[in-house]
């Protein structure tokens, strides 16, 4: 690998104009040290950065990129739509064609609204559900994102107290008391936060497979436990599918645990690799949203036709065989991980689910977000520098996913195995307990 010397420039200059040099703190290699490498291209499973280092791709752009980095497909498509113009501000045939291809894949979505990122989506759904319900209060769970919307940057409050505080500056007391916050798998912790006479709270979101955290699969029961809790108690079950939605199946989560959200919300894939998001759901509740019903919603650049033909082009090319390969790979790299790590005597989980895994550096499962904070940060720091000098690009943080693509190929698979089984040893050496 050569020497970054271009991307520390950038960097140097970057951080002169954009907070921390990056417009994601996750870009910023925070979790992994060093400076972030800049890019400057995507070629179906790889990615170049302006060193002229390439790398096999396992970020994709946190998940969007289903089918690679710029298929030419894809690029055709674009290229003919921006002829005709990128947004018109007024309704485009594109937004409910895709409306009506996203209700066909998630048949829970009866009716959908489309707006530019995921975090719109998820703030936007639990507007809905408190206006539905008439309630204010939202569950989350421990160690899952849902965007960084105000309602969702709380954290567990003190041990007496079930009511959210900010984890972040900026966010206000109130806002942040209204989440309360559960145990991801443990549905005993979110049936204590209804056990008040009060009907308060409007719903539970969740996302059906963690990514946030790392991932952590739902356990058996646990979703559809969600599901009675929230009709019991009269509160609506709200799917953030961004990371799994038409990435764990074509139909999501929902439709491989066979558990039906009120609400769904939606990023990433949706947009083909441009800034879409979108929520839906039951028709009823959904014809509350403006300018159906009393529920303020709105945005400059929601459903505009650059977007929406990349979200056509994305959703038109889902088929069995896909999912087959992306599962068969998924497992091949999993393994691989795991022999690696066995024969450098590193302790390591890998959770894997389809097309995204992650490798914990703890010997003990990972089920939730205490099990995955117990995971050796600094080890995964380690490997993550052992893997980027062997031509692999990893996520930048020990507490996120790996994302693989339809471009990744068996010897894509086979070079990032070996990259792993040198880039153990190297923790090894460096962290042996
Ligand atoms: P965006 O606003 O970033 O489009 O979506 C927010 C969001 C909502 N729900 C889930 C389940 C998500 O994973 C996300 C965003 N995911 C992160 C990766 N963990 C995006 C990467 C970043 O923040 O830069």
């Amino acid at each position: 690998m050569k020497k970054p010397v271009r991307s520390h420039t950038l960097f140097e200059r970057a951080v002169t104009v954009l907070p921390g040099g990056v417009d994601s703190p996750v870009r910023a290699f925070t979790a992994v040290g060093g400076a972030p490498l800049f890019m400057r291209r995507g070629r179906g499973a790889t990615i170049e950065d302006v060193d002229g280092n390439r790398f096999i791709d396992y970020v994709m752009s946190w998940g969007p990129l289903l089918h690679g980095h710029a298929p030419s497909g894809l690029i055709r498509a674009l290229g003919a739509a921006a002829r005709r113009g990128t947004s018109f501000g007024a309704p485009s045939p594109l937004e409910h064609e895709l409306g009506e291809r996203v209700r066909a894949l998630v048949p829970s979505m009866e009716r959908v609204r489309f707006v530019s990122s995921g975090t719109e989506a998820a703030m936007s759904a639990i507007r809905v559900a408190r206006a539905a319900t008439g309630r204010d209060r939202v569950v989350k769970f421990e160690g899952c994102y849902h965007g960084h919307a105000d309602a969702f940057l709380a954290k567990a409050g003190s041990g007496a107290t079930t009511l959210g505080v900010p984890t972040s500056p900026g966010v206000a007391k109130p806002v942040a008391a209204d989440t309360l916050l559960a145990r991801y798998n443990d549905l005993a912790s979110v049936e204590a936060l209804f056990d008040t006479p009060q009907q308060t709270i409007a719903a539970i979101i969740v996302e059906p497979i963690a990514g946030n955290m790392g991932v952590v699969a739902p356990a058996d029961g646990f979703l559809q436990g969600l599901r009675t809790l929230a009709t019991r108690h009269g509160a609506l079950l709200v799917f953030d599918e961004v990371i799994s939605g038409f990435r764990a199946s074509a139909g999501g989560a929902q439709a491989i645990f066979g558990v039906t959200p009120d609400l769904t919300c939606l990023g990433k894939i949706i947009g083909g690799g441009l800034p879409v998001g979108a929520y839906g759901g039951r028709a009823d509740l959904m014809n509350l949203v403006a300018p159906a019903g009393p529920v303020y919603q709105a945005g400059t650049l929601s459903g505009n036709p650059l977007a929406m033909t990349a979200g056509l082009w994305a959703l038109g090319r889902l088929t069995p065989k896909l999912y087959k390969d992306l599962a068969r790979r998924g497992s091949m790299l999993a393994a691989g991980f795991a022999d690696a790590a066995r024969a450098a005597r590193v302790p390591l989980q890998v959770n894997a689910f389809g097309s995204v895994l992650t490798p914990f550096f703890t010997a003990s499962p990972v089920r939730d977000y205490d099990s995955a904070l117990k995971a050796d940060a600094d080890a995964y720091a380690t490997f993550f520098r052992g893997m980027l000098t062997r031509g692999v690009y990893p996520p930048p943080s020990q507490f996120e996913a790996w994302f693989l693509s339809a471009a990744h190929t068996d010897r894509h698979i086979g070079q990032t195995i070996d990259a792993a089984r040198a880039a153990m040893k190297e923790v090894s050496r460096v962290h042996r307990a």
